[in-house]
């Protein structure tokens, strides 16, 4: 840290000396870096250099984990270089790891080639990010993956049925019981059972679900789904202090109807309030344990109305999207986007309503809380809200789509009749149309309130022009004074929509697996010896037991009869960091990577006859040119 500071020191002179060599030289320079900062631009290039320049050699402060969106994967840069660092592929096939080619990993991914990875979650102990596990959510396929923070890699993913377009997810309880799961547009239920449009108002059904997170090996099975009305249920958060124990999401299109050609931004649009549906996950626990659910899809499926006190509904402006739990759990912040306000409620004021029935309606057997009695305050933060994030120091953030900013504003507690307007205490615009926010820790029950990243749907033009396709675009921004500061422009492949920071310190990412390491699970098919190397048949089977080190392959013939069935068991003997190997096969799609100390399988069918050299696609050596075989096919 210290050198840090002086390279810090060292740098604030070069960027001033540059400064006033650039005035005193009389030719136009050619256009200086920062000049076009525009939208958010700082007014201090020096000091947002500073915080954020990392010097060679030099690491970040926090991992910033960014969904993939529809390219199916994870994104990891630090904090604040913003430096990509990584992906971690999930619900796509990756040649760069070569996952989705070895066995595993493609029966992981099944009959998908793709999923839409919106929100990260991290595993949390007493409300804290405990750097154990990440998990994600498949918005496309009704889905949700874990990745082992020790190696960075996709262990599970689980599909469940009944959930259509799992967007309300992955958000994990303090404690991670359980990660969420909810239906963005209802189907009829189980999924291939058919019924028209026309008849959406009743055969149509949403489905909320609590997956349950195994305390030691973060396993992900499904413990119960609720059966909800057809309403789009859109974004979720878990409840934590005095709301620990409930769930919530944000829903739109409480006016049930799907019109053909009525377009849904018109039709979901027509009443004046939405819902945040809040569960009651240890009633859910109780109706499962009592029977009280039927077998939809193979799932236990709990019916609110036979099960009361499961779940509310609480009224929201209209079109709903994000809705976030502040760090003490008492406030449960929701954001319409055609509301210029975002609504805080209080967890203790439902608990009250709830308690008193004081209820307006009920909707398929769900109360409807009465919003004047559990509304804290609507604050006026601007256009479009979307999602809230926190700093820790009793202030939240507010993502503005509409306005492209965004809005730092007061928690409670508020002076009785005050005007609102005085607690959004400042704003900063962002380029452009922000969608979500991400404080630093900002899901815990903690948060550190240094930096914000504004993860921004539309970046028009303020990086080099590569065609019509544009990258996604991230804001890191300083929240750690009164006044935020833009830093640093970052971007990315297609699509960030959520993302997690978390404390460096806090992962501990393994270097190598270690030969004997009795905390991974043994690969039964790995060998340490070219005296294990061996290929045995057996019928039309051909299993192989390969090894790789710099910079052979053993064996490095496997001469096979086309048609036959082969076996490749692939191990990886070095135990030096970052020393892989690869195993690609020419013309045969195949393409695995072994990491130092892993073992991989891969089965194919030799259905082309000939010579197929096969190759090692990692750089391991000097000598990684000559690491290389061949599959003789006759
Ligand atoms: S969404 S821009 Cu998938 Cu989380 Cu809000
Ligand atoms: Cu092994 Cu290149």
């Amino acid at each position: 840290m210290k050198n840090r500071n002086i390279l810090r020191a060292m740098l604030a002179l070069l960027v001033i000396g540059l400064f006033v060599g650039l005035a005193a030289c009389g030719k136009k320079p050619p256009q200086r870096r920062g000049a076009r900062a525009g939208a958010g631009g700082t007014s201090d290039l020096a000091s947002a250099a500073l915080a954020t320049y990392v010097a060679p050699g030099d690491l970040d402060e926090y991992y910033l984990f960014y969904s993939g969106g529809h390219s199916g994967h994870i994104f990891v840069a630090g904090i604040p270089s913003m430096r990509h660092i990584a992906t971690i592929p999930v619900f796509s096939p990756y040649p760069g790891t070569g996952y989705g080619f070895d066995d595993e990993s493609k029966e992981m991914l099944g009959e998908f080639s793709w999923g839409d990875a919106h929100h990260p979650g991290l595993s949390e102990t007493n409300g804290e990010y405990d750097g154990r596990w990440l998990f994600i959510n498949d918005n496309a396929n009704g889905r949700m993956a874990r990745i082992d923070l020790r190696d960075f890699k996709t262990k599970q993913i689980l599909k469940i049925p009944n959930i259509s377009a799992n967007h309300g997810s992955s958000f994990i309880t303090p404690n991670s019981e359980y990660a969420t799961m909810a239906t963005r547009m209802s189907i009829p239920i189980p999924e291939g059972k058919y019924a028209d449009v026309t008849d959406y108002a009743t055969k149509y059904k949403g489905v909320v679900a609590g997956i349950r997170i195994d305390p030691e090996s973060g396993h992900l099975s499904l413990a119960w789904e609720i059966v909800v009305p057809p309403f789009n249920y859109d974004l979720g958060d878990a409840g934590k202090g005095p709301s620990e124990g409930f769930m919530f999401w944000t829903c739109y299109n409480s006016e049930r109807e799907f019109i053909e050609g009525g377009k849904l931004e018109v039709t979901a649009s027509q009443k004046d309030k939405d819902f945040i549906l809040m569960i009651d996950y240890r009633e859910a626990e109780k109706a499962i344990a009592a029977g009280n659910f039927s077998k939809i899809g193979g799932a236990q499926v709990i019916d609110p109305a036979d099960a009361p006190g499961i779940a509310y509904f609480i009224p929201l402006a209209k079109s709903p999207h994000g809705v976030d739990v502040a760090p003490s759990g008492r406030w449960i912040i929701g954001s319409g986007k055609l509301s210029p306000t975002t609504t805080v409620f209080d967890i203790e004021k439902i608990k009250t309503a709830i308690a008193a029935k004081d209820f307006e309606e009920t909707i398929d057997g769900i109360p409807v809380l009465t919003y004047s009695s559990v509304r804290e305050a609507e604050i006026p933060v601007g256009l479009g809200p979307l999602h809230t994030q926190f700093d820790g120091k009793g202030y939240a953030y507010t993502s503005l789509f509409i306005e492209s900013a965004v809005a730092k504003w007061k928690l409670p507690p508020y002076d009785e009749g005050a005007d609102m307007s005085q607690y959004v205490v400042s704003k900063i615009p962002v380029a452009y149309n922000i969608g979500h926010l991400v404080t630093a820790e900002g899901d815990s029950m903690s948060p550190d309130g240094n930096y914000l990243v504004a993860l921004n749907k539309l970046s028009k033009g303020r990086h080099l022009s590569v065609g019509p396709s544009i990258p996604e675009s991230a804001q890191l921004i300083d929240i750690s004074g009164d006044k935020m500061k833009l830093l640093y422009d970052a971007f990315t492949e297609p699509e960030p929509h959520y993302a997690l920071i978390i404390k460096a310190d806090k992962l501990d990412p393994i270097e190598v697996y270690k030969k004997d390491d009795p905390t991974w699970p043994k690969h039964p098919e790995a060998i340490w010896s070219v005296e294990e190397a061996r290929i045995e048949r057996r019928g039309k089977t051909v299993e192989v037991w390969m090894m790789a080190v710099r910079s052979f392959f053993a064996p490095d013939v496997i001469r096979v009869n086309r048609g036959d069935n082969v076996i490749v068991h692939l191990t990886n003997i070095e135990q030096t960091r970052d020393e892989l190997h690869g195993f690609a096969i020419t013309s045969y799609d195949i393409n695995i990577v072994v990491d130092p100390g892993e073992t991989k399988t891969v089965t194919f069918i030799a259905d082309k006859a000939g010579v197929w050299p096969f190759y090692c696609t990692n750089f391991c050596s000097a000598l990684h040119q000559e690491m290389q075989g061949y599959l003789l096919v006759k």
